[in-house]
């Protein structure tokens, strides 16, 4: 809806009403059409104000209608009306002004912006491009490589950079409607022709040719398969070379191929799963709006390898006090050092001051006694932890919650070191800590929901995207990458490269393939862990490929034992040109050495497509994702495809692994795992999973109706 008053005496005032975010719905655009053309011909009134309720001025077009039978006045007519009218027509942006919303601010005579404001054309990441003239009007605004910049990532500006690129005529730290109502009593009666975007030329630019070229690699490039951002450097070619009305054409013709793509509907998956996540729950019924998070003022992080360095600068530029504790004097001395520069790195990039005196370091585990929560994060080691453990619930004040980072580990056992062991969580941080968005809230069956809310409320206001999971073997990003790891060294074996399984899940769209992944987080990692499961025969020259009763690759660990542990050591399923360096280069050792491998094991190599390896790496991942859901270890799909976006590098257009299963079919997915577990009946994971047949069996439904499928499962259990 759109209500309309009128103010100091000659101002039409049009106020859109759609909470939460004024989303341009089919009502609050035919209150915008019916506003607009009460306001122009009241003879009492001179310009017209728009601003949005509740402090935000508008969210954009109404996601929520995509898809669905729209209804209602078209966006495009709407902002060309008001641009074309007879009177000025400022908006008074406060909140944000984003997508559809900025593009109605550009289609108004003047925009003033509050100075808190965001602006933003971020249709991008939805799959989209700005068509209700975004990318035509912003051009002739702002000129042609601010616009591209701005539309191609969908960065959202604060009201300072939107006056400096012009997008914005005023910014005020006042009201701003009231702001706008002066200005808009100042502007009454003065010429609007030279206020109509649409009608400015494109501003000239030297060598277009060359800047398109450019920008289009560019784009390419860090798009990875994405194919939206190059239809916005097309929209915007167009605003360049173009006159207006030929340039909106185009704009739609490239809007109507995106707006039915699968990827649209990915990314637009995407938007809403990240903030379903939010509204968690556990499977004892406790949820997100019923259990209250308990404030954490003062926290505590034990061990500063990388992973406590990174969770350090992350809790200490979230403004909270923090107490670093690492008992070794040499990692304790480098890590002081370390967070220190990471810290004031940040700070430079970010133009505010590090928060070094958020930080007190100690040697002495005793310094957490008045923390509200500390994060373990010492090394991966069972014993380890159990000890660090004790000694918290020894020292720590009551009502502390104790949270370990393990990436694997059992949480259960850990909060049975404790004296209350309702107050113990995983929070499961990935490398570096202090920028990878993603965060598993990792509970166990006692866990209590306010453990559980504390430790997602800490990781919102930690800027993550956090995702509360149950506790089993690697939670469920590691459970499931390990199907999707194993694979890749079977194909290895039974034929292919590094290169070429690397290659097809880099076109897939992840940003390294599982080898390049490998060198550079260091294979030694992965064979400490074999090694403990008891899964490593050191030493011996043929070593079985069956252990514990199933197939199993010892690839890895041969390479670990030559010392190749990837870009650490300058070798590892490629070659660096020295220790450190992430250039990867094809290895001919490395070929040889699989090649005799296959023959002293008697494997003979067959041609390996990238289907085949598309295949056999995602469905045995999706496939343990089905498992997860069936166990009640995650909520739902959504939980699942968040942590791979997030966390794995999954790529965002393609939506999430489940989210994917269910774009290729499910019924063909059952088929290839079918297919391949007939081919390798000692790889038991490829066994497909009885959820997937029942979803199947039920006819394939949507994504979002999977919970219910879920729900009966467990219902007959
Ligand atoms: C577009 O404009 C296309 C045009 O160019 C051309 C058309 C021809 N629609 O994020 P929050 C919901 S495409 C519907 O938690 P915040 C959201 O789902 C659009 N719903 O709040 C959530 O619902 P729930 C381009 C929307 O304060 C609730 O609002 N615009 C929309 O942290 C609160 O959201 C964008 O891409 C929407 N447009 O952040 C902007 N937006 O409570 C997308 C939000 O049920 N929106 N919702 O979970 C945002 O970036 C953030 O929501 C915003 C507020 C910054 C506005």
């Amino acid at each position: 809806m759109a209500q309309y008053s009128r103010v100091s005496g000659a101002i039409g005032l049009i106020t859109l009403q759609n909470p939460p975010v004024n989303a341009l719905s089919a009502a609050v655009r035919q209150g915008i059409v019916d506003t607009v053309k009460r306001a122009l011909s009241d003879p009492k009134v001179n310009s017209v104000v728009i601003c949005g309720q509740n402090g935000i001025f508008c969210g954009g077009a109404d996601i929520k209608e995509f898809g669905k039978n729209m209804s209602g006045p078209p966006l495009v007519p709407m902002i060309h009306a008001i641009e074309a009218a007879n009177k000025p027509v400022v908006a008074a942006i406060e909140g944000s002004a984003l997508g559809g919303g900025l593009e109605l601010a550009l289609g108004c005579h003047y925009r003033i912006a509050h100075s808190k404001a965001r602006l933003g054309l971020p249709e991008v990441s939805l799959g989209l491009l700005p068509a209700a003239g975004g990318t035509q009007r912003l051009p002739r605004l702002i000129g042609v490589p601010a616009a591209l910049e701005l539309i191609t990532t969908g960065r959202h500006v604060t009201a300072a950079e939107a006056l400096q690129l012009g997008v914005v005529d005023m910014v005020t730290d006042h009201s701003t409607v009231d702001a706008a109502i002066k200005f808009a009593l100042n502007v009454a009666g003065k010429p609007l022709d030279g206020r109509r975007i649409s009608t400015y030329p494109c501003p000239r630019q030297s060598d277009l040719d060359s800047l398109f070229e450019e920008v289009m690699q560019k784009v390419r490039k860090s798009a990875r398969g994405a194919i939206a951002p190059v239809a916005c450097v097309q929209a915007v070619r167009a605003a360049a070379t173009q006159p207006y009305l030929q340039g909106m054409e185009r704009e739609k013709e490239l809007m109507a191929t995106l707006f039915t793509s699968g990827q649209a509907r990915a990314l637009q998956y995407c938007f809403f799963a990240q903030r379903a996540v939010g509204r968690w729950s556990m499977p004892s019924g406790a949820r997100w709006d019923t259990s209250k998070a308990r404030p954490v003022h003062k926290a505590a992080v034990i061990g500063l390898g990388t992973m406590g360095r990174g969770i350090t600068v992350a809790l200490a530029q979230t403004g909270l006090s923090v107490v670093a504790v690492e008992t070794q004097e040499k990692q304790f001395m480098e890590a002081k050092q370390a967070v220190s520069g990471m810290l004031e790195r940040g700070a430079k990039r970010r133009g505010v001051a590090p928060a070094l005196d958020k930080i007190s370091y100690s040697r002495d585990i005793q310094a957490v006694a008045d923390v509200d929560l500390v994060i373990e994060a010492v090394f991966e080691d069972m014993a380890l932890k159990k000890t660090v453990f004790q000694q918290l619930s020894a020292v720590c004040k009551p009502g502390t919650f104790l949270c370990t980072n393990t990436s694997g580990l059992d949480v259960d056992h850990l909060a049975s070191q404790t004296r209350n062991p309702e107050l113990v969580v995983g929070m499961h941080f990935f490398a570096p800590a202090h920028v990878m968005k993603l965060l598993e809230v990792v509970y166990g069956p006692q866990s209590s929901p306010q453990a559980v809310a504390t430790a997602m409320q800490l990781g919102k206001k930690m800027g993550k995207v956090s995702v509360a999971v149950g506790n089993c073997q690697g939670f469920v990003g590691n459970r499931m990458l390990k199907p999707y790891l194993e694979q890749a060294l079977f194909l290895l074996e039974e034929g292919a490269t590094p290169e070429l399984v690397d290659r097809a899940l880099e076109e897939f769209g992840f940003p390294m393939g599982v080898f390049r992944m490998s060198d550079l987080s260091g294979l030694d990692v992965g064979w400490r862990v074999r090694k403990g499961d008891g899964l490593v025969e050191p030493g011996s020259g043929q070593p079985a490929r069956i252990r514990k009763g199933r197939r199993y690759s010892p690839l890895g660990d041969l390479l670990c034992e030559q010392g190749r542990f990837g870009q650490k050591t300058g070798r590892g399923w490629y070659q660096y040109d020295k220790p450190g360096s992430r250039v990867a280069k094809s290895d001919p050792w490395l070929h040889n050495f699989l090649e005799e491998y296959r023959a002293r094991h008697g494997l003979v190599a067959h041609r390996i497509d990238h289907q085949e390896v598309l295949e056999r790496c995602l469905y045995a991942l999706i496939n343990e994702g089905f498992r997860i859901l069936e166990d009640g270890i995650a909520a739902g799909p959504e939980d699942i495809d968040i942590i791979y976006v997030f966390g794995y590098g999954w790529p965002r257009h393609r939506g999430g692994p489940m989210f994917y299963a269910g774009m290729v079919g499910l019924a063909k997915v059952l088929e290839r795992l079918e297919h391949y577990h007939h081919a390798h009946p000692d790889v038991p994971y490829l066994q497909p999973c009885s959820l997937l047949r029942r979803l199947v069996a039920s006819g394939s439904p949507p994504v979002h109706s999977w919970r219910e499928v879920i729900k009966k499962l467990h219902s007959q259990l």
